[in-house]
């Protein structure tokens, strides 16, 4: 299994703080090789800052050059940035999911993820357990090793509720593994469980293979629950990949997917069936979750490399 070949790597350490620079454009950010790229977004996503001959590369082949992703803030190395199914270049809102890939050495500084990009996402972090990285097959995760004592290690995603008033969708990609355990909880802005914690019981099943659930998460009900945690009970815990989206119908469409093919993120009879199954964008990456396949709102869980 993939799993197994995963090593602990250093994380790289870019600062966190570069891509706040170029989150609000600012025409006073530097741009050293006057290439129209913020050396900011350069240095974060690992282009020249030096050199202007890359402002026209399109190094993940989606049809925008790496000057067209900068000013619209996705990441030139992944040809669907939010794995939404819809390529960059198609795609109206290429930023609308939160799509996180635990342990990316390129957006992982000490505990925390840097690159989250709806506005109503503020961040994501560990605490405890390890980032594994393999730089080879571009694979990477979350881990908490079963000797670590109970209750020890969470995945944190925050939101900024006064932006955010829908029910998200939140879909999570992980190892199931017997005799482990791993739950989800709403937390408020002071950490605090909203509700009585533990919303979907425990996520392991014990079919001991990648396994990919869509959880629907009840924000309009908690309008205090400001973080989503992934909490490890006990046992081994690996996590790949977590996205977080607005489906209200739940139909596999985001809401601005739906708003770009004129159909209702209310009505799920209002959409091309056909379209959903034959997702349009192509992904580079091995581990992307747009499942427009998708179909189920409540708890559902697929397979994912039997
Ligand atoms: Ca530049
Ligand atoms: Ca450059
Ligand atoms: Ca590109
Ligand atoms: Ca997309």
């Amino acid at each position: 299994m993939k799993h197994r070949a995963l090593v602990l790597v250093i994380p790289v350490l870019i600062s966190a703080l570069a891509l706040i620079g170029v989150a609000d454009h600012h025409p006073e950010d530097p741009d050293t090789d006057n290439d129209g790229m913020p050396d900011a977004y350069e240095l974060f996503f690992g282009l020249n800052p030096t050199n202007r001959a890359d402002a026209h590369l399109d190094f993940d082949g989606d049809g925008l050059n790496n000057l067209q992703e900068a000013a619209l803030l996705t990441d030139p190395f992944a040809s669907d940035t939010d794995r939404d199914g819809f390529a960059d270049d198609i795609d109206a809102n290429p930023i609308s999911r939160a799509y996180i890939q635990w342990g990316a050495p390129q957006f992982t500084t000490g505990d925390n993820y840097d690159y989250v990009r709806p506005e109503w996402c503020l961040g994501a972090y560990k605490t405890g357990g390890e980032w594994l990285a393999d730089i080879t097959t571009m694979q990477s995760a979350w881990h908490a090793a079963s000797t670590e004592p109970p209750n020890v290690g969470r995945l944190s995603i925050k939101l900024d509720r006064s932006i955010l008033t829908n029910n998200l969708l939140y879909a999570l990609h992980y190892l199931d593994i017997s005799n482990s355990s791993l739950y989800v909880d709403l937390l408020d802005t002071n950490g605090a469980v909203v509700g009585n914690g533990d919303l979907f019981g425990n996520l392991m099943t014990g079919s001991n293979r990648e396994t990919i659930v869509r959880l629907a998460l009840p924000l309009v009900e908690y309008t205090n629950a400001s973080i989503v945690q992934l909490r490890r009970g006990a046992g081994e815990v690996t996590v790949f990949e977590s996205q977080l989206y607005i489906d209200e119908d739940g139909d596999g469409l985001d809401a601005d997917q739906e708003r770009q093919l004129g159909t209702s993120d209310y009505r799920i009879n209002s959409d091309d069936v056909s379209f959903t199954c034959s997702p349009s964008g192509s992904s580079t990456n091995n581990l992307a979750l747009g499942g427009l396949t998708d179909t189920g709102y409540a708890v559902d869980s697929t397979n994912h490399n039997p």
